[in-house]
């Protein structure tokens, strides 16, 4: 990656990138190659006068261009970038501090608005881990005299920990190679073809994978502009995102489910009067299930603005594969599938002719798998491919797939090396931990099989909120959370058991539903759709006590969890 910054910055002047620092076009500032290269070059020095070539260095900045410069400062110095954002915030902190934990970096480059909250940040890593350096940078940093210029160290350390997998409490490092990084970008190119006029637009947070694999790096090495905007202001308004792809003829643009929904649900009328999304190509939408009722929706609202729905792009992909796995080719229309939806939740793939969405699944394929990589549908138990119209687990190979995870050889092995059954000396597979089938070469994601929860673009760890339902009132023992397909996006659902009589129960359960979804709301940003009460010994359990997640959602959405018994006798509750 610092070789391609270079290459470019050798070239004649070009707009790499366009930042809005307010979301709207007025106040844009622009920087080209040759900007980005210098600004990186004086992080790259200060990380060298420090040694930390060959460690590990923790991004804490705002999204925006230091971000970017910072990042390939650090690739620049031989380092490894860890993306990650300013640690405020009590959610953030906890987030931060456990990633700081178990990378155990050599410098964390933040604002120099933080360097007065380090105390209390520090203050919440455990006594024993090493207090990282830290490098904090603000515009007279950047804007002073560049310091002698950084030597090009061989790059043969790992180029970026991501760290989207894991909870809070128990988080995992994924390791990049440059390889992994090139090899992602390659693998978008051959689905995206080359256009001479593509400008991108993103919003995205940058510390996440779609954010940085999918724009800014991809962005680099393509060699077009990119006009960026912080996620805040997309969410405050997301009518500035597609008044950014307007004012900018954005022919290239991304984002998550939800906000195909924020858009058609909150621009206005006079809003939509000054939008004109005709110069876009590609809009890539991934990292949630693609619903058919958001992009009908999308479709309906936005197709006066000159929206055409063939710019779509259905995709599917993990940070474990660094990010790309699927994606519809370009130009072709948005396939969509109507399934029985019996038949889907017992993993047959059935067409169905019945009209409407009753018993209906609508599924919309994530496309073919990306050039030089391979999926397998595989039955995760005995570890078989599935047979044709089946739905299995989604195993991946190629070379997006990352390194592993960061000191951690078990889950590695578990996850990133599984081996179909049979074939112990063969090619080594990614188990993604997700649901779907292959139909014609294209593959549909129908579920997950791993616990994650995927709201509003956000992964949440069910471990991380069961922690917090449990602290929320000091009778509630277990809990399992999980999510449930809800209207366009999934909803959260907190199953919890109570400790104590039925007649305590019936008389603090106003108290108790409202401290879990309290609790909740304020240290996840998410408010659980359902709080589901039950006695003692509701929530089926693993014979080594661990809470079978799955299993409780099934008997939820069967109705057959074990209901509040609100009797009035004495006897505590338990199954
Ligand atoms: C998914 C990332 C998909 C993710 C994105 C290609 C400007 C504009 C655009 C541009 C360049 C410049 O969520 C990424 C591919 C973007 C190209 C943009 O080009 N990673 S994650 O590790 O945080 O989460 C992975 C999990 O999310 C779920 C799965 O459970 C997956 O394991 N997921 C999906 N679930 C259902 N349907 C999908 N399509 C899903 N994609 C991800």
């Amino acid at each position: 990656m610092p070789a391609i910054l270079d290459y470019r910055a050798a070239l004649p002047r070009q707009l790499a990138f366009r930042f809005l620092p307010d979301g709207t076009s007025e106040t844009a500032v622009d920087w080209s190659y040759q900007d980005l290269a210098a600004h990186a070059g004086r992080v790259a020095a200060e990380l060298l006068r420090r040694q930390a070539t060959g460690r590990r260095v923790v991004l804490a900045l705002d999204p925006g261009l230091h971000y970017v410069a910072a990042l390939f400062g650090i690739f620049q110095a031989g380092a490894t970038a860890v993306p990650s954002f300013p640690p405020t915030g009590k959610r953030a902190v906890a987030r931060f501090a456990s990633i700081v934990e178990d990378c155990a970096p050599e410098v964390i480059i933040a604002d120099t608005r933080l360097a007065k909250r380090v105390e209390q940040f520090e203050a919440e890593l455990p006594a024993g881990v090493a207090r990282p350096g830290w490098m904090f940078v603000d515009d007279a940093f950047f804007d002073g005299e560049p310091g002698p210029e950084a030597p090009r160290v061989p790059v043969t350390e790992p180029a970026l920990l991501q760290y989207t997998s894991g909870s809070t409490g128990d988080p995992k490092g994924i390791v990049l190679s440059h390889d992994n990084l090139v090899s992602n970008c390659v693998a978008l190119e051959e689905n995206m073809g080359y256009e001479p006029d593509r400008v991108g637009c993103t919003w995205l947070p940058p510390y996440h994978d779609m954010g940085l694999m999918g724009t800014i790096m991809l962005a680099v090495h393509g060699g077009w502009p990119l006009v960026l905007m912080s996620p805040a202001h997309f969410v405050q308004q997301p009518y500035r995102w597609l008044k950014a792809v307007t004012d900018h003829k954005v022919t290239i643009s991304v984002g998550p489910n939800f906000a195909f929904d924020l858009c058609t649900t909150s621009v206005t009328d006079e809003e939509l009067a000054t939008l004109d999304l005709g110069s876009l190509r590609q809009v890539f939408c991934g990292s949630e299930p693609v619903s058919r009722a958001t992009m009908d929706a999308f479709l309906e609202r936005f197709a006066a603005c000159g929206y055409d729905e063939t710019a779509l792009i259905p995709c599917y992909g993990l940070a474990e594969a660094t990010l790309y796995v699927s994606g519809k080719a370009t130009g072709t229309a948005v396939r969509t599938e109507r399934l029985d939806k019996a038949a889907l939740e017992n993993g047959l793939v059935r067409r169905t002719e019945a009209p409407g969405t009753d018993g209906v699944a609508r599924i919309v394929s994530c496309g073919a798998v990306a050039e030089g990589h391979e999926v397998v549908i595989v039955d995760p138990e005995s570890r078989r491919p599935v047979e044709t119209g089946h739905v299995g687990e989604v195993w991946v190979s190629g070379p997006n797939v990352a390194q592993g995870y960061l000191g951690r050889p078990g889950p590695t092995a578990e996850t990133f090396t599984a081996h179909l059954a049979g074939s112990e000396n063969e090619r080594t597979f990614l188990r993604t931990g997700d649901l779907g089938f292959l139909l014609d070469g294209e593959l549909f994601i129908t579920g997950r099989l791993k616990d994650l929860i995927v709201i509003a673009g956000r992964n949440l760890y069910p471990q991380d909120i069961e922690r917090t339902v449990q602290g929320a009132h000091g009778k509630l023992r277990g809990s399992a959370v999980f999510s449930v397909a809800g209207e366009s996006g999934e909803d959260l659902v907190v199953v919890t058991e109570f400790r104590g009589t039925a007649r305590q129960l019936a008389l603090e359960i106003d108290e108790v539903l409202e401290a879990v979804i309290a609790s909740v709301t304020a240290e996840h940003g998410v408010r659980p759709a359902d709080v589901h009460v039950g006695p003692v010994g509701a929530i089926p359990m693993t014979t080594s006590g661990k809470v079978r997640r799955n299993a409780t959602r099934k008997a939820y959405v069967q109705g057959s969890l074990k209901k509040l018994a609100l009797a009035t006798d004495d006897e505590p509750l338990s199954v």
